[in-house]
Formats: structure tokens, sequence, C-alpha cells
């Protein structure tokens, strides 16, 4: 079921979820089936962090620019009519029209209109951060610290938001706000995920987000990790990167508890999930330092039946995948023993919440 009536809407929202659909191919259609109390909230929430993220990745913009508008882009965002007509990013057009979001988010409901506004003023801060970071700092993050930080900043703060969102409109226990351990664990696993199968995509962009103190014990240089010689050794920085992410799902799983709304679930639900297979697919797999790897359509269809059921279904996607990592597991990696432990621990958490009969 459809929760949006376009005959209802006004041109400047049906512009909007143009920009959605344009924008991302896998939150637009989970934020469509939203509950309709935050249908539109969501929707403009994301489209304000795409325009922050498509200042923070044109690197086209110097810095001296670009420091400044994100660190003022909550303001940015209430000024009727702003448009941007520099940027060379893919997702520019959004900016080029900016202004029907700025219009769509002056209709909000105050208490989510604020929320929106103080994510984006932390979010917009922390990535100017680590603009000027990045560009000083022999372009990259040095330890994991410096590396959460950064996750932080871009999902860990977007988790923060969405939370208060759902437990503003009461479709989430109001508990989850008192537990922010939780709420950032969902985007830590988000981002690092992403950031760890974009690791040939973001090199091609003169870009590295695995840190430092993770990949300096694999290969001496960054460049090297796309060397057809240095293979193994590239693929057991992957292994290490796979191994921290996924200290989180313990975390997520205990946080999709707390959903009360089935569209909130759904949504919370299906990027967790699409998370751990694509970890699996990425994890001892060389293809993804020569091109982006993506789950097949099939995969991905099968993954977003079992996520709009209930908890117990999301677990059993995510006991499969985690067997299937814990099987792929290759006993000459140095964090074999880790991950395979690690692996044991996460099949034997679901175990614990769903006992086999
Ligand atoms: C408001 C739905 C549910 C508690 C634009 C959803 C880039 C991984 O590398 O384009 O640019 O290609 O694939 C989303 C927590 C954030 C974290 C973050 C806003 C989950 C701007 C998603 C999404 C928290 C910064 C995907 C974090 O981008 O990456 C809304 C709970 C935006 C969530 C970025 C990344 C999102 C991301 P890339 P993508
Ligand atoms: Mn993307
Ligand atoms: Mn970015
Ligand atoms: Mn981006
Ligand atoms: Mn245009
Ligand atoms: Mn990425």
């Amino acid at each position: 079921v459809h929760k949006r009536d376009p005959s209802k809407e006004c041109e400047t929202l049906k512009e909007c979820f143009r920009f959605l659909k344009m924008t991302s191919r896998s939150f637009s259609m989970v934020i469509q089936e939203l509950n309709p109390e935050l249908l539109v909230p969501i929707a403009l929430f994301y489209l304000v962090l795409r325009g922050l993220d498509t200042i923070e990745d044109d690197m086209t913009i110097p810095l001296d620019k670009k420091t400044p508008m994100l660190r003022d882009f909550h303001n940015t965002m209430e000024i009727d009519g702003w448009q941007f007509h520099e940027s060379k990013e893919k997702d520019a057009e959004l900016l080029e029209h900016f202004d029907v979001v700025i219009t769509e988010l002056k209709k909000l409901k105050p208490e989510y209109y604020e929320i929106i506004k103080d994510l984006t003023l932390k979010m917009g801060n922390g990535m100017a951060d680590y603009a000027a970071d990045t560009d000083k700092i022999e372009n990259g993050m040095q330890t994991v610290e410096d590396y959460e930080l950064y996750c932080h900043y871009v999902a860990g703060l977007v988790g923060e938001g969405l939370t208060r969102l759902f437990v503003a409109s009461e479709l989430a226990n109001p508990k989850l706000a008192e537990r922010p351990s939780l709420t950032e664990s969902m985007g830590q696993f988000l981002q690092k995920t992403n950031i760890i199968r974009d690791i040939h995509e973001d090199w091609v962009d003169g870009r590295r987000w695995y840190p430092k103190e993770i990949w300096s014990k694999h290969v001496d240089k960054w460049e090297d990790h796309f060397e057809l010689s240095k293979r193994e050794q590239a693929l057991n920085c992957i292994s290490e990167m796979v191994l921290d992410a996924l200290k989180h799902v313990e975390e997520c799983l205990f946080y999709m508890a707390g959903m009360r709304d089935q569209s909130c679930f759904n949504f919370v639900a299906i990027p967790q999930t699409m998370a751990i297979a694509t970890l699996e697919l990425i994890f001892r797999n060389p293809a993804i330092l020569e091109r982006n790897v993506k789950i097949t359509k099939g995969d991905a269809c099968q993954i977003m039946l079992e996520s709009t059921q209930n908890l117990f279904t999301v677990c059993e996607v995510f006991r499969r995948y985690v067997r299937r990592i814990h099987k792929k597991n290759d006993p000459r990696d140095p964090n074999f023993l880790a991950i395979s432990a690690r692996c044991a621990k996460i099949e034997q958490f679901i175990e614990t919440l769903y006992p086999k009969q």
C-alpha cells in the first residue's frame, strides 16, 4: 500500500519526491512506505542531509568556501528561495532547486522541524572538521577513533535525528531515546559497510576513509591495496574492517526490538539487513578492489521480503549471512580467530533471543 497520495500534494512537495527518487535508489522506496505522520518529515530530513553531503563530497568547491557552507547549512535551510548553482556533483540538481525543500520544511510541525535543524547543525560542523583534516593530514583517517567519530557525524547523527522523530511521533518505544549507544550502532553499522564497500570508488575520487591504524598493519602505502601483487594483504585489511563493523550487530538487533510501528520497523530494518548481506558479499572478495560490487536484485528482493515481517525473520537474515562469513573465513588471515569468535558470538546471541525448539 502506498502511503502517499500525489493528487493531494502541491507542486513543491511533488518536486521534493522527484528529488528523493533521483538521489537515492534504496532510501526513496522505504521512505515512501513510511507511516504518513513521518513520511514527509523524514523525506525532507533526507533531502537536507543529501544536500549537505553533496557539498561535502564536491571536491571542486575550495575548502575556504566549503567549510563555512557546511557549518552554516542549518541557517541556509531557512532562507526562502536559496539555490546553489556551482556544484559539479551527481546530485547538484537538488542544490540548484533547493528552494522547494526549504518551502516544504517550513510547513512541518515545529517539533519535527527543530529536530532536523539541530541535526543539520551538528552534522555540518562534524563534516567541516573532517573536510579540513582530510585535506591537511596526508589525506585520511589516522586512528580507529577518528574513523568512528567521522561515522558518528555522518550516520550516528542521522540515527539520533530519526530516533527523536520516532519517539516524538510515538512510533517507537520512548526508552530508545535513553539508549544512545543503540542508535549510534545503527548508524555506525551502515556507514562502516558503505565505507568498506566503496574502497575502489573512493580511491578513484581521491578519498580514503579506512583508518591508517588498521590498513598500515597490512600494506605500506594506501595505493598498494590496488596492486595485483598485494591482493592477499588487501583482502586481510578488508577482513579486519569487516571484523570491526561486526561489533555493532547485537546493538542493532536490540534497537530494532524497540520499534512499535510496522512501517518504521521496515524502514530501519531494510538498510541493516542489506548491510549484513553487503558485508558478506565483500568479505574476501577481490572484485571490490577493482569495481563497485552490489548484491543482486534477486537477493535484494528476498531480503526485502524478510525484513518487512518481524524481528525474528530479520534475525534469520543476520544469522544466514553471518554463517556465510564464518564459512568464508580463511585460516591464513591474521584475524581468522577473532573473526571466527565474533561470528560465533553473534550466532549465539541470536540463538538466545530465539532458541531452537
Ligand atoms: C534521513 C533517512 C535508523 C537509528 C544523505 C539511515 C552519506 C550510510 O557514500 O549515498 O555517499 O554513496 O549510500 C538518511 C539509524 C546522510 C544512516 C550517510 C540520510 C540509521 C548524509 C545512513 C542519509 C541512520 C551522510 C547513505 C548513513 O548514503 O553514501 C535519512 C537509525 C544521508 C542512517 C551520508 C550515508 C547514508 C549513510 P555515499 P550513500
Ligand atoms: Mn551512494
Ligand atoms: Mn560524504
Ligand atoms: Mn556521499
Ligand atoms: Mn535544473
Ligand atoms: Mn560511500
